[in-house]
């Protein structure tokens, strides 16, 4: 990851500096223009940087924020090149994960301690869970008035196979006080200002979310290390919450004897009205809720939106549905805005918290342009809305059916 420092790194280079960082002999070094960077020397595009598939759609550099297309998001799990990124802050330039260090501390922890990554890796039974991540603001860019942020589309979710031990296992090995109400975690990413006394992020979850068995301090992500941007070398994975509870990096984590308040716990950040509220409404501090369990939802991730279909042809529609804490009942489609509905098949999920499988066979009455839609409902026999849920002042958790469009030809 030396690639990112490159920038600096140039600036302060002399001409024997390029040509031994470039491993060859520039030629024609003395025709360089001032201060130009040979290009072998600049920063790479963050595809490369961060091994992401060329389609993944870049929403901000600084901080990074990428997101992936529906049809990207078709493997049962999703790999590497087509996980979304969401980073509040900058990523950490220098990992030295041989020294790296967990502490477990405050108000309610019995005993606090430090562990390196190796002792966590052999002193606790380690676990494998396919989990789904979804970002809190996956959608944000139906909200109408609009929500500022990252626009998100559908693309901010995935769900991957992580390895760690049980963040159980370890409250259970400090020691847990009776009046423990939360955990929040802390993490080595840096502010944007620069501050160092300023985290980018500081969230966490309830003591009961954190004592579940799927919740994990994971060091692998798809059986490797946990590539850099999404959390190497040790991260939380709370599935089924926004993935903000997830912290990157992590290196401290404090038993809470209250709701954790570190940054992005208060104001609008990751919260939303308790009831709900006219679009573009102020809401008071005290009626704002943190968001807890994702709302169902789906997403159809073949075939692609705009895809060509001849006459006479049926074809098969997949995709993935979640529902937060919850299992998804039923999956149905819909080729006529919704008016009709047909039932979809739904696979079980592979443990708690991982997304759902589902497929249609679909007929379409006569050339055309069509529409599928999807509609996922959960376990409590909730169901996603149509169009744009509650409106809340950051545009959080819109599980809108998910539209392609398609032609028969
Ligand atoms: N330390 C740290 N952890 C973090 C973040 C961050 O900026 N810093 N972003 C959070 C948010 S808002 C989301 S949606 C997920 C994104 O995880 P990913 O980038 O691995 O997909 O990480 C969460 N954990
Ligand atoms: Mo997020």
């Amino acid at each position: 990851m030396q690639g990112m420092d490159r920038r600096d790194f140039s600036k302060s280079l002399t001409m024997a500096g390029i040509a031994s960082a470039i491993g060859a002999p520039v030629v024609f070094a003395g025709t360089i223009p001032k201060n130009y960077v040979p290009l072998a020397l600049q920063d790479p595009d963050p595809f490369s940087l961060f091994a992401k598939d060329r389609e993944m759609t870049v929403l901000n550099d600084r901080p990074w924020n990428i997101e992936a297309k529906a049809h990207l998001l078709n493997d049962a799990v999703t790999p590497n090149r087509y996980m979304f990124i969401r980073n509040n802050g900058i990523l950490p330039k220098q990992i030295d994960a041989d020294n790296w260090t967990l502490t477990i501390d405050g108000e309610a922890v019995e005993r606090k301690k430090v562990y390196s990554l190796a002792e966590l890796k052999t002193k606790f039974p380690q676990h494998t869970y396919q989990l789904t991540l979804e970002c809190g603001g996956n959608g944000r860019s139906e909200f109408d008035p609009p929500a500022k942020g990252n626009q998100w589309t559908v693309g901010a979710v995935s769900c991957a196979n992580w390895t760690g031990i049980r963040l159980r296992d370890l409250l259970q090995d400090v020691g847990i006080k009776p009046e423990a109400v939360y955990i929040g975690y802390h993490a080595a990413d840096t502010h944007l200002s620069g501050d160092p006394k300023k985290e980018p992020i500081s969230r966490g979850v309830p003591i009961s979310k954190a004592m579940q068995e799927e919740t994990l301090l994971a060091f692998q992500m798809n059986g490797k290390d946990i590539p850099l941007a999404h959390g190497y070398p040790l991260r939380l994975v709370c599935g089924g919450w926004p993935a903000s509870a997830s912290g990157k990096w992590i290196q401290r984590i404090s038993i809470r004897n209250q709701v954790h308040d570190g940054a992005k716990m208060g104001g609008a950040s990751y919260r939303v009205p308790c009831e709900s509220v006219a679009p573009g409404s102020e809401v008071t501090d005290q009626n704002m809720c943190i968001i807890e369990s994702m709302p169902v939802k789906s997403l159809i991730t073949f075939p692609k939106s705009g895809a060509l279909l001849k006459k006479g042809k049926s074809l098969v529609i997949n995709g993935h549905a979640w529902a937060g804490e919850l299992e998804v009942s039923q999956v149905h489609y819909s080729i006529d805005f919704g008016s009709t509905w047909h039932g979809c098949t739904l696979e079980k999920p592979v443990n708690r918290l991982a997304w759902q499988h589902f497929r249609a066979q679909v007929s379409f009455p006569k050339k055309g342009y069509y529409e599928i839609w999807a509609k996922a409902t959960d376990s409590a026999g909730k169901s996603q809305p149509m169009v744009l849920p509650g409106w809340n002042p950051k545009g959080y958790l819109n599980n809108a059916c998910h539209r392609i469009a398609l032609k028969v030809v």
